[in-house]
Parts: C-alpha cells; structure tokens; sequence
C-alpha cells in the first residue's frame, strides 16, 4: 500500500486543522505544534502528514510530493491553481481580502481623478487582478510582511491584506477602503494521485466532507440556539 501524504501548514490555520482532520478520523501521532518534526506519522496507516510553510503547500501538492494539502484562498489565487483539485472549502481560516489606507486618505476621491496609486502586498497577483478588473493602473509594491507598514512609512498609499478582527488595522490607524473577496482554507487534491491512489484518496477526502458538514451543521445549530436565547 502506498501512503498518502497531506500538506498542512504550521501557523494559524493548524489551529482549524487539526480538530476537522480529527473528526475525519486523522490524527498525527505527535502534535506538530510541539514536535520538531516536518513527518508525521498519523493513527491511520498509510497516511502521513507534513508540515509546510503556508506558500508552499500548493506547490508540494502540485508536484505531488503530497497528495492533500490544505491551503487558504488567498495562497492558492497568489499560487495560481492550475494542476490541482480544489474539492471542498473547509469553512476554517475565515478573513477577509481588503484594500486599505491611512485614516483621513481620500481613496475614493484620489481615484477619481485618476492619481497613480501605489499600493504594497504580499498578494500582488490578486491585487493586479483586482485593480485591473476595475480598470484602474496602480503601481505594485511586493512585501513579505508587517504590509500594515507601508502606508505609515511612506512607502505606499493602500495595501492589499488579509483582515479577521480588524485589530490590526486599527492598531495602526489603518481603515477599509475595499472589499475584494471573502477568505477561507481549502482541500486541494493532486489530480494524478487522485486517479492512482483513489482506493486510498477518496475515502479521505469523503470522511473530511463529512467532518466539515458535521462542523457547519454544528455552528449553525449553535447559532440558531443563541437565537433562540434571544
Ligand atoms: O507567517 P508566514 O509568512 O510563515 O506564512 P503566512 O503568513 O502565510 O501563514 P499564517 O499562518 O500567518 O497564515 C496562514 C493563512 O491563514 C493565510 O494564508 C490565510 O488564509 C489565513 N488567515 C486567516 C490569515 C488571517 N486570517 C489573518 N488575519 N492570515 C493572516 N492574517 C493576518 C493579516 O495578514 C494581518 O496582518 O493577521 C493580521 C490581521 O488580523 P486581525 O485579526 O488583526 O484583523
Ligand atoms: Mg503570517
């Protein structure tokens, strides 16, 4: 029997992860937050996971060095998703893709009379993307990280995030000026292994469908019974 490898990635997602890969019966033999190790065994034989830097889940599972991964939304328009099954969205890792700018910067009006924007980003692709759909031209600046930066510093008027809370931005004198879309992880599946492996694949991506029905019949109940406290 072969094994069948699912990318994770260590950070805030693994959080979500863990409980749904749980419920779907898969569960490591060492917790990854703890364990040094980047292979893990799981309860199930001939299943194993790895541990990934967020960015390059898709590329693993891509060339098939895993046959699952989970990434969100963001990474995988970023990433490109051609070559890769993308069967569920696992409901886990929700935010939001915004553009933002210093309080007080009049976004709206600046476009309007058509000043060439600079905005900085991890996801420059998705910006692009984006802006040119609304047939604006702005100069992209690529960053890494701590994006909330740039427009204190001087060095863009927007950035392009990721937001959940909000705590962030406001931390920084950042507000909203755009939403772009709704963020949340997703299954992708090797399409090659899927064919190979199917006897061994299709059972788990079934067993995690399941898990993540059960998740958001069980959120929905819970809201419905906060309604009902009402
Ligand atoms: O950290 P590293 O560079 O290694 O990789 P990564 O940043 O890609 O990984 P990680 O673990 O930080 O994020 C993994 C995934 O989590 C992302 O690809 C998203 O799909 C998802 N996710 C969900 C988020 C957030 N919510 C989120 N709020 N990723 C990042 N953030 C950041 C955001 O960029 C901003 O700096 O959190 C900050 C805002 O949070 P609030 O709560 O203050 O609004
Ligand atoms: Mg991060």
């Amino acid at each position: 029997m072969s094994t069948i490898t699912i990318a994770l990635s260590k950070g805030r997602i693994l959080d979500e992860t863990l409980p749904l890969l749980a419920a779907a019966g898969i569960t490591p033999v060492e917790d990854p937050r703890e364990s040094r190790k980047l292979i893990l065994a799981t309860n199930r034989p001939g299943v194993a996971v790895v541990i990934l830097r967020a960015s390059d889940v898709p590329t693993y599972v891509e060339y098939g060095a895993a046959d699952l991964g989970v990434a969100g939304k963001d990474v995988l328009l970023e990433h490109g998703s051609e070559g890769l099954y993308q069967p569920l969205d696992l409901g886990i890792g929700r935010c939001r893709l915004v553009v933002a700018t210093q309080r007080g910067f009049d976004w709206a009006t600046s476009i309007q009379r058509g000043a060439r924007m600079r905005v900085a980003s991890k996801y420059v692709r998705t910006a692009r993307e984006h802006f040119s759909a609304k047939g604006m031209h702005v100069d992209l600046i690529k960053l890494y990280g701590s994006m909330e930066l740039a427009p204190l510093a001087g060095l863009a008027d927007a950035i392009v995030d990721l937001v959940s809370t909000g705590n962030t931005l406001k931390a920084n004198d950042l507000v909203v000026v755009e939403e772009i879309m709704p963020i949340s992880s997703r299954l992708i599946v090797n399409p090659a292994a899927l064919k190979l492996k199917r006897g061994q694949a299709k059972p788990l991506i079934d067993a995690i469908a399941a898990a993540v029905e059960a998740a958001g019949a069980g959120a929905a109940a819970s809201a419905a019974g906060a309604g009902g406290l009402r």
